[in-house]
């Protein structure tokens, strides 16, 4: 039935946004907008039907919709964001899933952003970071072990998720800033690194043949494409000082109905 792609659209309160390594810049609403769909744009060119949610003032960070669930095959798990103020973002989310996928969700104590957790074929990365704790790595492997996956814990530093500092970019391949995360969690795969100069790169989002970067890191997007991969960019600037990057601001799955 093809691909769907969720999106959140970007509150007018965005600057009053979580922050954790960055400090605080003035953001653009309309930029910040304009962006965000020029983004929704590249998904639909990229062979995704679109599903995209209101944004709402309540919620500064609701643009950044990949930390609420994550979508497999088998079932949807909605997470327990490790910041409290994005937990009001669960229940859109949840209904909006609810036609596709068998739902289950991380319970407290767990907490889980999303954005820790690095999916690639049936190994699950996830980032223990001040967003995402143990008894939610526990959780997961509860949930997703028998359905034949391995979890995988991997600690990390100096930036706020795990996808922050890898991402998968092909089948066998992640781009990977190994100043944060370290190479060695990654046994068997192979490894593209951001190019030094440009340490934010490590966020890019694969979409069957394509790679969606931002189009900030010229350096690391040569390397991948010197890889033979081919590289789409938006421009994410305002989306950034939030902490945001490509994959945080959708929900990409096969759509079918449970
Ligand atoms: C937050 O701190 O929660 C937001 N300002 C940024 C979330 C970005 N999400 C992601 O990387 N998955």
């Amino acid at each position: 039935m093809g691909r769907l792609a969720i999106t959140r659209g970007v509150s007018p309160n965005l600057g009053s946004c979580e922050l954790t390594h960055l400090t605080r810049e003035e953001i653009d609403p309309a930029l910040a907008v304009a962006q965000h769909r020029q983004y929704e744009q590249a998904l639909v060119d990229l062979g995704c039907r679109l599903f995209a949610l209101p944004g709402d003032p309540e919620m500064p960070d609701c643009v950044f919709i990949e930390d609420i669930a994550i979508v497999f095959d088998e079932l949807a798990i909605i997470t327990r964001p490790g910041a409290a103020s994005r937990r009001a973002e669960i229940p859109v989310v949840r209904s909006t899933l609810g036609p596709f996928r068998r739902l289950t969700e991380i319970h407290e104590p767990g907490l889980l952003d999303g954005g820790d957790v690095l999916r690639v074929g049936k190994t699950v990365f996830v980032g223990l970071s001040t967003r995402t704790n143990q008894a939610a790595l526990e959780q997961l492997e509860q949930i997703l072990e028998p359905l034949g996956y391995r979890v995988r814990a991997i600690g990390f530093g100096s930036c706020l998720h795990l996808k922050s500092a890898v991402t998968q970019v092909a089948d066998r391949t992640l781009l990977i800033q190994p100043d944060w995360v370290s190479p060695k969690c990654f046994p068997g795969l192979e490894l593209i690194p951001v190019d030094p100069s440009e340490p934010h790169g490590g966020n890019a989002l694969q979409i069957g043949g394509t790679v969606l970067y931002s189009g900030a890191y010229d350096r690391t997007r040569e390397r991948m494409e010197a890889h033979g991969l081919t590289v789409r960019t938006v421009d994410q600037s305002e989306l950034a000082k939030a902490e945001g990057g490509v994959t945080c601001c959708s929900l990409i799955f096969e759509q079918r109905e449970k």
